[in-house]
C-alpha cells in the first residue's frame, strides 16, 4: 500500500492547481487528506465516487458587494462571502466572520473543516462558512448596525432554517447577530431560526455563548480522564481574549486548574498564581469596548508582556483560542521545551503544518478544533431544533447536554484515533467525520 503521506501528495497536485493562491484552504485540505486517503483508498465504492475529491469542492460561493454609510456620511464599500461547502447531512451551518483578513481561502478552509466538525457533532448538520472583510476596530454600535443591514440585505436571499443557518465567529457575537437578524426578519416578514447565537429573548439558546470555551474544557477534560488525569490544579496558557478564549479560562478556573494567560495583538496577560474571575470580567470588558489589555488593574496581580505570546510559559496545558496559524514551529518548540504535555485547539486551526509535526512528534496529546471546539455548534444545533419545536431549554440541561455531546465526540474520535496505547486525536477526528459524511453521499449516488 502506498504511504499516506504519497497518497496525500498525488491528491493534493490536482486540489493545488485548481485553488491557487489559497494557502489557509490547501492547508486544511492536506492535513485531513494525509488521514482520509488511506480509508478512501482501501473502500472501491468510496474510492471510485471521489468522496474527498467531491468533499474539496464547496458547492458554491456567493461574493457580494456591502455598501453602507459610516457616521460621516462616507460611503464605504466591502466585500461579503457565504461558502456553502456541502449539504451532505444537514442544512449549511458555519459562524460569520468580520475581520480584514477575511478572503476566500480563509473562508474556504473555515466551511471545509466545518463540515468534519458538524459531522463528529452528532447532529444533522452540514458545513458552511462566511463574513466579510469589514474591521469593526474603531467602528461606533450604530456604523456596525448599518453594516449588519447592509451585509444581510444580501446574504439574506441565500439563507433559512432549511437551508444555510449562519452564526458568530471573530467578531461577530450577540450584538452583531441582533443586528444580522433584525435584518432578516425585516427582509422575510418571517420570524424563524435562520441564524444561531440569538439573544435569550428572540429564541436564542442558553449556554450559545459559552459554549464553545466550556465545551474546550469538556473535552480536555475527557483526554485527561482517559490517562487517569484531571484538570485540578494544572497550569492552563490561553490565547485570545474573545468569546472561545474567556469562557474557556472561565470553565478551567472553576474545574480547579490555574489559568495563566489570557492574550490579543497587543501581547500577553500573564498571571502566574493564576487568573481569578475579576480578570476574565475586566478581559471581557475591553473586549467589547473594542480595547486592548496593556493596562490591567495593579490589583489583579497579573502583568502584561508586550507584544509576546504564552507559549513559553511552562503551561501545563496550552489552548489557543485566538486565530489561524498563531502557533508557528518556532511556538511550539516553545511550548516542547517548556514542559507543555497537552495542547487543544479553541480556535480554527491555530497550530500550521509544522508546529502540528513538532508536537506531535514530541509526543504531547493534541486535540484539533473540529474536534475539540465543536461545542459552539453543536449548541447552535439545539438552538435550531429549540427554534423549530418552539420552546426554550433550561441553562442546565443545555449545559448537560453540551458535557454528553463533548463526551461523544470525544470517544468517537478516540474510537478511530486509538493505536495502542497511544490516541491519534487529528486521525480519529479526520477520520470520524469523514466517514458519516461519505456514507451519505455514497447513499445518493453521484450528484
Ligand atoms: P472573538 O472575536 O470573540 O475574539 C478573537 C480575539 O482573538 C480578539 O480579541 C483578537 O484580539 C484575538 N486575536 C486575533 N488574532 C490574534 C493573535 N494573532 N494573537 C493573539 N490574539 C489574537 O472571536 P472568537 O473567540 O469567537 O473566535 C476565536 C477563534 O475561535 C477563531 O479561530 C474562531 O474561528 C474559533 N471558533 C469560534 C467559535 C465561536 O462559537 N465563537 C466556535 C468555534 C471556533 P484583538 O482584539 O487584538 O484583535
Ligand atoms: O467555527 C465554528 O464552529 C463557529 N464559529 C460556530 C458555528 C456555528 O454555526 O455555531
Amino acid at each position: 500500500m502506498s504511504r499516506p503521506q504519497d497518497l496525500a501528495d498525488a491528491f493534493m497536485q490536482d486540489i493545488r492547481d485548481r485553488n491557487e493562491n489559497q494557502p489557509e484552504f490547501l492547508q486544511a485540505v492536506a492535513e485531513v487528506a494525509h488521514d482520509v486517503l488511506p480509508i478512501e483508498k482501501n473502500d472501491p465504492a468510496l474510492a471510485a465516487a471521489k468522496i474527498l475529491a467531491r468533499l474539496s469542492e464547496p458547492d458554491r460561493i456567493i461574493s457580494f458587494r456591502v455598501v453602507w454609510e459610516d457616521d460621516k456620511g462616507e460611503v464605504q464599500i466591502n466585500r461579503g462571502w457565504r461558502v456553502q461547502f456541502s449539504n451532505v447531512i444537514g442544512p449549511y451551518k458555519g459562524g460569520l466572520r468580520f475581520h480584514p483578513s477575511v478572503n476566500e481561502s480563509v473562508l474556504k478552509f473555515l466551511g471545509f473543516e466545518q463540515i468534519f466538525k458538524n459531522a463528529l457533532t452528532g447532529l444533522p448538520l452540514g458545513g458552511a462558512k462566511g463574513g466579510s472583510d469589514f474591521d469593526p476596530k474603531g467602528r461606533s454600535a450604530n456604523e456596525v448596525m448599518r453594516f449588519c443591514q447592509a451585509f444581510m440585505a444580501e446574504l439574506g436571499r441565500y439563507i433559512g432554517p432549511d437551508r444555510d443557518v449562519p452564526a458568530g465567529d471573530i467578531n461577530v457575537g450577540t450584538r452583531e447577530i441582533g443586528y444580522l437578524f433584525g435584518a432578516y426578519k425585516k427582509l422575510q416578514g418571517e420570524f424563524h431560526g435562520a441564524l444561531t447565537g440569538k439573544g435569550r429573548t428572540f429564541g436564542g439558546s442558553a449556554m450559545r455563548v459559552e459554549a464553545t470555551g466550556y465545551g474546550l474544557i469538556y473535552f480536555v477534560e475527557c483526554m485527561l480522564a482517559e490517562r487517569g488525569d484531571s484538570l485540578e490544579g494544572k497550569r492552563v496558557a490561553i490565547s485570545g481574549k474573545g468569546n472561545v478564549a474567556s469562557h474557556a479560562a472561565e470553565k478551567a478556573i472553576c474545574q480547579g486548574a490555574k489559568v495563566i494567560s489570557l492574550s490579543d495583538t497587543s501581547g500577553t496577560l500573564v498571571a502566574e498564581d493564576g487568573m481569578s474571575q475579576e480578570v476574565i470580567e475586566w478581559v471581557r470588558a475591553r473586549k467589547r469596548a473594542g480595547e486592548d489589555i496593556t493596562s490591567p488593574p495593579a490589583t489583579f496581580g497579573v502583568t502584561f508582556r508586550d507584544g509576546a505570546l504564552p507559549w513559553d510559559l511552562g503551561a501545563d496545558i496550552a489552548l489557543p483560542c485566538a486565530t489561524q496559524n498563531e502557533i508557528d514551529a518556532d511556538a511550539a518548540k516553545s511550548l516542547v521545551e517548556s514542559g507543555t504535555k497537552l495542547v487543544a485547539e479553541g480556535a480554527n486551526m491555530p497550530l500550521n503544518g509544522a508546529a502540528v509535526d513538532i508536537v506531535r512528534d514530541a509526543g504531547l496529546l493534541y486535540a484539533p478544533g473540529k474536534a475539540a471546539n465543536a461545542g459552539g455548534v453543536a449548541i447552535s444545533g439545539l438552538e435550531m431544533s429549540q427554534n423549530a419545536h418552539r420552546r426554550s431549554m433550561q441553562a442546565d440541561e443545555v449545559d448537560a447536554e453540551l458535557a454528553k455531546i463533548m463526551r461523544g465526540i470525544h470517544d468517537r474520535t478516540m474510537a478511530e484515533g486509538k493505536d495502542g496505547d497511544s490516541i491519534d486525536y487529528r486521525r480519529g477526528a479526520n477520520i470520524a467525520g469523514y466517514r458519516k459524511v461519505a456514507k451519505a453521499m455514497a447513499s445518493y449516488g453521484i450528484i
